[in-house]
């Protein structure tokens, strides 16, 4: 089997490392910003990510210069969380589940939007690990465009339709569908309707190969 995953919020939680990146931002503009808001940030690319952060900016308008210095800001103060990351920042449960899967002769992905993801993966120890790494520096499209999913099936030379797509946001699972391929949902994308398979747990995936 074929297996694609996305990185944030599916093999690691940088998740919350964005929320606080741009919640430090949002309260120097003085925008209102919170976790529910930061959902709808899940797999989408650093300036549309700011483009809804500004949805409640009430100030004078911003120039694309400072819209770009702004995300640059942010991408900082990410980064300087990121820099602490370390092999322990794979949950066990993760960790075990992608060994045992390519033991049992599956082919296994990187498809996310970050243009952070193979500082991420080095951070973490996975710069290796996986057979492609399909990134947010070879799209010029973000999920829900299935951009970033087929470029990760070319680089492993697979078919759409023999993928699947492991995913954490709803514009994820969109990108998958978009693609042709199967999406599995978890964590906030387990409740997403267009998701063919729910797990609620990664090591769920281990069902699917058995
Ligand atoms: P960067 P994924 C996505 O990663 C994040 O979910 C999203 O919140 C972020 O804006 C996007 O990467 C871009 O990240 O600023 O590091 O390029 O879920 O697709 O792995
Ligand atoms: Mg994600």
């Amino acid at each position: 089997m074929v297996f694609i995953f996305d990185l944030d919020g599916v093999i690691v939680f940088t998740d919350r490392f964005h929320y606080l990146a741009w919640k430090r931002i949002a309260d120097e503009m003085g925008i209102y910003f919170d976790e529910k808001i930061n959902n709808r940030l899940r797999g989408v690319s650093r300036m549309e990510s700011l483009a809804i952060i500004l949805e409640r900016y009430t100030g004078k308008a911003l120039s694309e210069q400072e819209k770009t210095e702004l995300a640059e800001q942010k991408n900082a103060v990410y980064r300087s969380f990121l820099e602490k990351m370390t092999p322990s920042d794979v949950p066990g449960e993760v960790r075990d589940t992608l060994q045992k899967l390519r033991a049992g002769g599956c082919k296994l992905a990187i498809g996310s939007s970050s243009k952070n993801t193979k500082f991420i993966l080095e951070r973490v120890g996975l710069a290796d690990f996986f057979d492609a790494v399909s990134d947010g520096t070879n799209i010029s499209r973000s999920k829900p465009d299935p951009e970033v999913f087929l470029k990760a099936a070319e680089f492993l030379r697979e078919k759409p339709e023999d993928c699947y797509v492991v995913e954490d946001a709803y514009a994820g699972i969109e990108a998958a569908k978009a693609g042709g391929m199967r999406a599995i949902g978890i964590g906030e994308a387990a409740s997403c309707e267009k998701a063919d398979i729910a797990i609620s747990s990664f090591s769920e995936l281990l069902g699917l190969i058995a």
